[in-house]
């Protein structure tokens, strides 16, 4: 397994993209990390041989099912995958596991907080750990988290797990990358649950409530009796119904029957290529954010461009502008430069 989060290369290297493909579909762990780092590169060079990688790796064949495990911090996420992660490997399946963690970029801190926690699954050869930072991405989610599950599928892993906090909304949440999410919720009635976004309650696939041992065993029922009411009042489209357990990832308590509805809730997706039509639909979403997001990225890199949007932005700071006049005048810029591609 490898915990790398330093594993910078330069980006000038001239990548050798067809023998990283293949060292990616061996199985090759300094490989696949090489791939996930020019995955997270935003440069357009090497946003070009991250394409090309993707199409040279080869269809994956093994059935994989991605997760999501979400909650607030300090909840429990890491503990859990750790228990989660050992219990796949000895049923005899790869594990890798993606941190996304949006504090990580700067102090670097959680990365070994993390590190500690999965102490035991960092050290099995089946697993995979790669924490990232999210670098200011809303809902803790990076914009290349797709390929880079991608990427793992194609090096044999078999289960996807994302450890994510739960900031995310609509398109940028991580529900849109994973085939079942999880929320991992903690013991408490009154703001440790009001501290969860209401649309991460109504889009969660299981509701775990983790910690439930020692002293917090009663507030944890209580959480539970909350969750289990509010989880009906969120009738899902595919008629999956959301079960609320209650867990101890310290105690090892409640984490085979975690597993099996994690199991079951990708199984249910998987008939009648339910699974394969959401996957097509995550797919069309990214779609749409991601070109987007790449042509303002591309537009911004633009020294003319950049140049009129700092004096647009400051002149709607001093109040000289008004930010739809403001608009007006960007957009324009922006026309004047797609006439100049034709
Ligand atoms: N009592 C108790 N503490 C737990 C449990 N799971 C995790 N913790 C503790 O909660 C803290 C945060 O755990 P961590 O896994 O890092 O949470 P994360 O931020 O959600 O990844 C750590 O001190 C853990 O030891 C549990 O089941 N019971
Ligand atoms: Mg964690």
């Amino acid at each position: 397994m490898s915990i790398n989060p330093n594993a910078k290369v330069s980006p000038k290297t001239a990548w050798d993209i067809r023998s990283l493909a293949k060292g990616i579909s061996n199985g090759n762990i300094s490989m696949l990390s090489k791939g996930i780092t020019l995955m997270e590169s935003r440069l357009k060079e090497d946003r070009l041989l991250a394409t090309k990688l993707i199409e040279l790796l080869p269809k994956v064949k093994n059935v994989t099912f991605r997760i999501g495990i979400t909650g607030n911090p300090g909840a429990g996420k890491s503990t859990l995958i750790e228990r989660l992660g050992n219990r796949y490997i000895e049923n005899g399946l790869k594990v890798a596991v993606l941190a996304i963690d949006p504090s990580s970029s700067s102090s670097g801190g959680s990365i070994l907080g993390d590190k500690t926690r999965m102490e035991q699954l960092s050290r099995q050869n089946e697993a995979f750990i790669r924490p990232s930072s999210s670098s200011g991405t809303l809902g803790g989610v990076g914009r290349s988290t797709r390929e880079i599950i991608h990427l793992c599928e194609a090096a044999g892993y078999d289960r996807i797990i994302v450890e994510t906090v739960g900031v995310g909304q609509n398109e940028t949440a991580v529900e849109n990358f994973v085939d079942c999410f999880v929320l991992i919720a903690i013991p408490g009635a009154g703001d440790e649950i009001q501290g969860i976004k209401r649309g991460i309650i109504e889009r969660a696939d299981i509701i775990a409530v983790n910690k439930a041992d020692g002293a917090q065993t009663d507030l944890a029922k209580i959480a539970l009796g909350f969750f289990k009411n509010v989880v009906h009042l969120y009738p899902r489209e595919d008629k999956w119904s959301v079960p609320a357990i209650s867990i101890s990832a310290v105690e090892n308590n409640g984490i085979d029957r975690l597993l099996k509805l994690v199991e079951k809730c990708c199984r249910f997706r998987f008939q009648d290529g339910y699974l394969e039509f959401r996957r097509k639909k995550q797919n069309e979403v990214a779609f749409e954010k991601n070109w987007k997001s790449q042509i303002i990225f591309e537009l911004l890199e633009k020294k003319d461009f950049q140049k009129i949007y700092m004096i647009v932005k400051n002149k709607i700071q001093n109040g000289d502008l008004s930010p739809e006049k403001g608009t007006d005048l960007i957009v324009k810029k922006f026309l004047e430069k797609i006439k100049t591609l034709r």
